[in-house]
C-alpha cells in the first residue's frame, strides 16, 4: 500500500453537527462543542471526522442549502472555530473532511439571486433556467419544462415570477441546481475547494455529485421521464445520475483541485443509484475520480416500489448485495461501509433490534459485520452507542423537509394518515438526527437551552458516559473493531470471500491475507443458530482457531458451537 493509498487503512467518522453538542444553550449543536468532544472521539480511536454541512445557510435542508460556500452559518460558529477544530484534531491525528454541496446552492446564495434578477445576467446561465412547455402557459398545472419529480416530493421545477421562467431544483426548491455545462460554474466550485484545502481540510464528501452532470439535448432540451404510477410526474433519473459527462467532470476536478499538492486527500463520491460497474470507473486509481463512493444498494433492500414503501429486509438479498460490490470491486477500486449516515434510519432498528434484551448484541453484531468488510468503515455519530430509531407520536413530530413534504403530498393524495405515519416512523430521515446522548442529565447532555429535535427519551440508559464506563458497551466493541484494523492487516487488506449465500439468518464470510483467515459468522436473529459445513466449507479446520473478538458477555466454549441469539464471532486461524 502507497501512502496514496491511506484511507484503506481508515474509520471515518460523521458528525451532523446540528445534533452533536451545543454549547452556547440555542439548542443547536456548533463547532466548538465538536472540539469539546475531540477526546472522545480519539478514545473511540476514529482517523478521519466527516463534517455534514456547517457553511452560511437559510438552514432549508439542515446546511444542504448553501448562501455562501467560504462561510460558517453563525448558528455553528466561525471561520476561526474551523480553524481551530482543524488545528486541535490534527495534533492526535484526526483528519478533517468537510461536505461539499455543489449539485446546487440555496435560492438565497448570491449566485442565484443574480441569476434569476434578468434573462440577460451574466449569471443566468449558472443554473437550469427553462420556458413554460410548449403550448402551455407558464404557473398552470403541466406546464413544468419536464415532468421530473423532485426528491422531496412534487415537481423539480419552480415558476419564477421575475422572469416567467422555470429553474430545476431536483431537491427542495430553495435548492436550485447549478448548471455545470457552464465551464465558469465549475471554475467557482474548483475556486472554492483549493480554498479549503488551503485551509489545512483533508478532503471532502461530494453530495450526490453523480448529478451534476444531465442529459441535455443537441437544442438545450431536457426530456420528459417515464410516469410514475399515482401522480402526474414523471422519473427524470435516467436524465441525470451519472450523466454523459460526468467522468469528465470529476476527472477536471481532480486536476483543478488535488493534483500537484503534496497531501493526499480524502474523495468520496456520494451517488444515489450508482451501479458497481460505474463505482469501478468512479474508483479506479488510474482514472483520478474519486477514492470511494457512497452507493444506495444496500440502504434500498427494505425498500418497495418506493422509500415510503417499506417491507422487511431479506438477509439473502443483502448478502447477495454486499457481495457483488466487495466482488466486483476486489481487483480494481474500492468500497465505502456503512449502515447510518444523516439521511437514513437507525440501523440497530432497522437490520438489528432494539428489544431491550438483543439491542447491545445486535448493534455489535452489525458492527463486527461491517468493520470486517473490505472498505473503509463509516460509523454515524450515536451508532458507537447502539442509538436506536425514535418514538414519534403523530405527524407534529417529524422536521425533515423531506418527512414534513411526503407527509403532505401523500394526505392530499388521500392516502390512511395512519398508514403514512407508519411509514414516517420507519423511514424518516429524523430518526438519525435526534441530538447525540452524551449523559444521564437534562436533554442528555446535548444542550442547556431547549434542544432543537427531541431527545430519544432512552437517553438515561442509552448514552456515551455510560458506555465509556462499561467495558460491555457497544462503544467498547467498536473501539476495538477499529483497532483490529490496525493489529491485523488481514481486515483492511485481506480477500474477502462470502459464504452460505441463500442461508436466511446467518451471515458468514472469509478474509483471506498471506497465511492469516479470518471467518465471521454472525446471527441475524434472535434464535439459536447452528452453523454447518454446508455453511463453511470445513468447519472442522475452525475447531481449534482463536476467538479474535466476539459480542456477548462470556465467550463460547468452543468457536463453532451454535450461535445465540445476534451472536457475532470473528475467528482467526493461520495456515
Ligand atoms: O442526499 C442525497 C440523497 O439522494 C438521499 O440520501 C436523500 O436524502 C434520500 O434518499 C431521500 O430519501 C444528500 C444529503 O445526504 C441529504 O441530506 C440532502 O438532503 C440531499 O443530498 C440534498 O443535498
Amino acid at each position: 500500500m502507497t501512502d496514496d493509498q491511506w484511507f484503506r487503512e481508515a474509520v471515518v467518522y460523521q458528525i451532523y453537527p446540528r445534533s452533536f453538542q451545543d454549547t452556547d444553550g440555542d439548542g443547536i449543536g456548533d463547532v466548538p462543542g465538536i472540539i469539546d468532544r475531540l477526546d472522545y472521539l480519539h478514545t473511540l480511536g476514529i482517523d478521519v471526522l466527516w463534517l455534514s454541512p456547517i457553511y452560511r445557510s437559510p438552514q432549508d435542508d439542515n446546511g444542504y442549502d448553501i448562501s455562501d460556500y467560504e462561510d460558517v452559518d453563525p448558528t455553528f460558529g466561525s471561520l476561526a472555530d474551523v480553524d481551530r477544530l482543524i488545528e486541535q484534531a490534527h495534533a492526535p491525528g484526526i483528519r478533517i473532511v468537510m461536505d461539499l454541496v455543489v449539485n446546487h446552492t440555496s435560492d438565497e446564495h448570491p449566485w442565484f439571486v443574480e441569476s434569476r434578477s434578468s434573462r440577460d445576467n451574466p449569471k443566468r446561465d449558472w443554473y437550469w433556467w427553462r420556458p413554460a412547455r410548449h403550448g402551455h402557459e407558464a404557473g398552470t398545472p403541466g406546464a413544468e419544462p419536464t415532468n421530473w419529480q423532485a426528491s422531496f416530493s412534487g415537481p423539480a421545477w419552480e415558476l419564477d415570477e421575475t422572469t416567467g421562467e422555470y429553474y430545476l431544483h431536483l431537491f427542495s426548491r430553495k435548492q436550485p441546481d447549478l448548471n455545470w455545462e457552464n465551464p465558469q460554474v465549475r471554475e467557482a466550485v474548483y475556486a472554492m475547494m483549493r480554498w479549503w484545502l488551503d485551509r489545512g481540510v483533508d478532503g471532502f464528501r461530494m453530495d450526490v455529485i453523480n448529478m451534476i452532470s444531465k442529459h441535455v439535448g443537441p437544442d438545450g432540451s431536457l426530456q420528459d421521464g417515464r410516469p410514475i404510477a399515482g401522480t402526474v410526474l414523471g422519473d427524470g433519473t435516467p436524465f441525470y445520475i451519472c450523466g454523459p459527462r460526468i467522468h469528465e467532470f470529476l476527472q477536471e476536478m481532480h486536476r483543478e483541485v488535488f493534483d500537484g499538492r503534496s497531501q493526499k486527500y480524502l474523495t468520496v463520491g456520494e451517488m444515489p443509484m450508482v451501479t458497481v460497474e460505474e463505482a469501478l470507473l468512479f474508483t479506479d486509481p488510474a482514472r483520478h475520480e474519486v477514492d470511494m463512493v457512497f452507493q444506495f444498494e444496500h440502504v434500498d433492500l427494505d425498500h418497495g416500489e418506493h422509500k415510503w414503501d417499506r417491507k422487511p429486509l431479506d438477509l439473502r438479498d443483502l448478502k447477495a448485495s454486499f457481495g457483488r460490490w466487495q466482488e466486483d470491486l476486489a481487483d480494481i477500486g474500492w468500497n465505502s461501509l456503512y449502515w447510518n449516515n444523516h439521511d437514513q434510519p437507525r440501523a440497530v432498528s432497522r437490520f438489528g433490534s432494539d428489544a431491550p434484551e438483543h439491542r447491545v448484541a445486535s448493534a455489535k453484531l452489525l458492527g463486527s459485520v461491517l468493520h470486517l468488510h473490505r472498505g473503509t468503515p463509516y460509523v454515524y455519530q450515536g451508532e458507537e452507542l447502539g442509538m436506536t430509531n425514535v418514538p414519534f407520536a403523530g405527524p407534529q413530530d417529524f422536521q425533515d423537509i423531506e418527512s414534513v413534504n411526503y407527509y403532505r403530498t401523500a394526505i392530499e393524495a388521500g392516502a390512511d394518515p395512519e398508514w403514512v405515519l407508519h411509514n414516517l416512523r420507519l423511514g424518516s430521515r429524523d430518526n438519525a438526527r435526534s441530538p447525540m446522548q452524551w449523559d444521564a442529565s437534562a436533554n442528555a447532555g446535548f444542550t442547556t437551552g431547549t434542544p432543537w429535535a427531541r431527545v430519544n427519551p432512552n437517553y438515561p440508559e442509552i448514552n456515551a458516559e455510560a458506555a465509556v464506563a462499561d467495558d460491555a458497551s457497544v462503544f467498547h466493541h467498536y473501539r476495538r473493531l477499529i483497532e483490529l484494523r490496525r493489529s491485523e492487516p488481514a481486515v483492511a487488506h485481506g480477500h474477502f470471500t462470502m459464504l452460505a449465500p441463500e442461508h436466511r439468518t446467518l451471515y458468514a464470510f472469509m478474509r483471506t491475507f498471506e497465511g492469516t483467515e479470518l471467518l465471521v459468522l454472525a446471527n441475524f436473529s434472535a434464535d439459536e443458530l447452528a452453523v454447518t459445513g454446508d455453511d463453511v466449507p470445513r468447519l472442522d479446520r475452525w475447531s481449534g482457531a482463536d476467538l479474535l473478538l466476539g459480542n456477548l458477555a462470556d465467550d463460547p466454549s468452543s468457536v463453532v458451537e451454535p450461535l445465540r441469539p445476534w451472536e457475532a464471532r470473528i475467528l482467526r486461524r493461520t495456515t
